[in-house]
């Protein structure tokens, strides 16, 4: 199925060649580079999912240089009650099930503008490091009292930290493209005895609830389970325990350690999890076929629907400028000729234009009286929509598959 630029790369994991076409979405601009005016220009790239036969891990053909996606961020993770409440409870069970004191010492990578690490340090846990290579968004950490270094975390900064009883990484992995280079990095910075926690979206969500536009070009690597016990055992660590969590549409928990004599009997999950992958044929390329023809016919019902709201005089928002909102829109190619404009909370979103469809961003005050909102921020649409009580319109998520996070809100 090959065809194109997916030819001439190497598999980021395994570096086979052989990969193979599973979607391709257009060429499409950067999802988090908002314009100041609408009449911005912007570089466009071509945005191709493969799959790699031999380790399964899944990823975008092209690499964009994480400089260019990643030095100045947009994105905060604070902005979310639900994303800070999952922070919090995760970092509650870590501590108990870790028996953390003072004495510990917890690294959180991508650790954005403080949203997790400062629970640890509410709980007394105050030897903490978080490391962004973002410096918008780490300056924020730093003003709140986290110690945070502006890097990207790779083997070689690794060696010169001291080892961490605890290492966090929610929402980084498929981040980043040497990813043997960033675990052989954890491998080098997790105490003997230490645990990774690592939170990544989960290829299944992708698939069998239709999220293309959790596809972007921040999102070098999809995972499966498969590929992340290739990804962790091929550098030295293992997955040691496993689990699907609700968050960002659908995730997997991972609980990594340095191989022990003794692992777990049934790895806490982890076997029950492969062996659906096997059975689904979650490492095979048929598993992806049908999803081009889903997708397609997810972006052809969803328009149908918002050019029919239009054409009936409704007035169409959308609520979140997500990166997500961003290359949903773009695939459905609309505009502020069908959306009048985007709500988001976030600061350094407010008053920009979205990528491609070039949609102005309002704050929250500004949500104003329309007839219908398109939840381009699916994932939190029930805190989203506990924020507008006195909205009677409707309420539209891109599909009725999605599964967005229903606690905390
Ligand atoms: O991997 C990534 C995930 C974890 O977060 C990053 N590469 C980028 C980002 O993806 P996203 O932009 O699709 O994430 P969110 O968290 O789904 O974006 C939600 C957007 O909605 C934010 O811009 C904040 C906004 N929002 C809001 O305005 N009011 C969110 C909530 C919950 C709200 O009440």
């Amino acid at each position: 199925m090959a065809n194109g630029k997916e030819n001439e790369m190497k598999c980021r994991l395994c570096g086979e060649t052989d990969l193979q076409l599973v979607i391709d979405l257009g060429k499409l601009p950067l999802s988090n580079s908002f314009l100041v005016s609408p009449h911005d220009p912007e570089e466009l790239y071509p945005l191709r999912l493969v799959f790699c036969p031999e380790c399964s891990l899944v990823q975008i053909s092209e690499t964009v240089p994480p400089e260019k996606l990643f030095s100045h961020y947009n994105y905060f993770s604070s902005m979310s009650q639900t994303m800070g409440a999952h922070a919090k409870d995760l970092v509650g069970k870590t501590i108990a099930s870790r028996k953390l004191d003072e004495h510990s010492r917890v690294v959180e990578l991508a650790s954005n503008d403080g949203y997790l690490l400062q629970y640890f340090q509410q709980a007394g846990i105050t030897n903490v490091l978080g490391i962004d290579p973002a410096r918008n968004v780490a300056q924020v950490a730093i003003d709140k009292g986290v110690p945070t270094l502006c890097e990207f975390f790779n083997e070689q900064l690794a060696e010169t930290l001291p080892k961490a009883d605890v290492i966090l990484a929610l929402n980084v992995l498929g981040h980043v493209p040497d990813l043997n280079g960033f675990v052989r990095g954890i491998q080098k910075m997790l105490k003997s005895n230490g645990m990774a926690i690592v939170e990544v979206p989960y290829i299944r969500n992708l698939v069998e609830c239709c999220e293309p536009d959790t596809v972007y070009f921040e999102h070098f690597s999809y995972f499966s389970l498969t590929s992340l016990i290739n990804l962790f055992k091929w550098n030295g660590l293992i997955v040691a325990r496993a689990k699907k969590i609700d968050i960002h549409g659908g995730s997997l928990r991972l609980w990594i350690t340095h191989p022990t004599p003794f692992p777990p009997h049934d790895r806490y999950g982890v076997e029950g999890l492969r062996e659906r992958e096997v059975q689904l044929g979650v490492n095979r390329i048929e598993y992806y076929r049908w999803f081009p023809v889903q997708v397609d016919e997810m972006l052809r019902a969803l328009k149908a629907k918002l050019l029919a709201l239009k054409a009936q005089g409704k007035q169409i928002i959308a609520y979140g400028a997500a990166a997500k909102g961003v290359q949903l829109l773009n695939y459905l190619k609309m505009d502020s000729s069908v959306i009048d404009y985007v709500v988001d909370s976030t600061p350094a979103k407010i008053g920009r234009y979205l990528p491609g469809s070039r949609i102005k961003i309002v704050p929250p005050e500004q949500f104003g009286n329309p007839d219908c909102v398109l939840l381009t921020a699916w994932n939190f649409s029930a805190e989203i929509e506990s924020k507008h009580p006195e909205f009677r319109g409707e309420w539209i998520m891109p599909n009725e598959k999605l599964q967005p996070t229903m606690e905390y809100a």
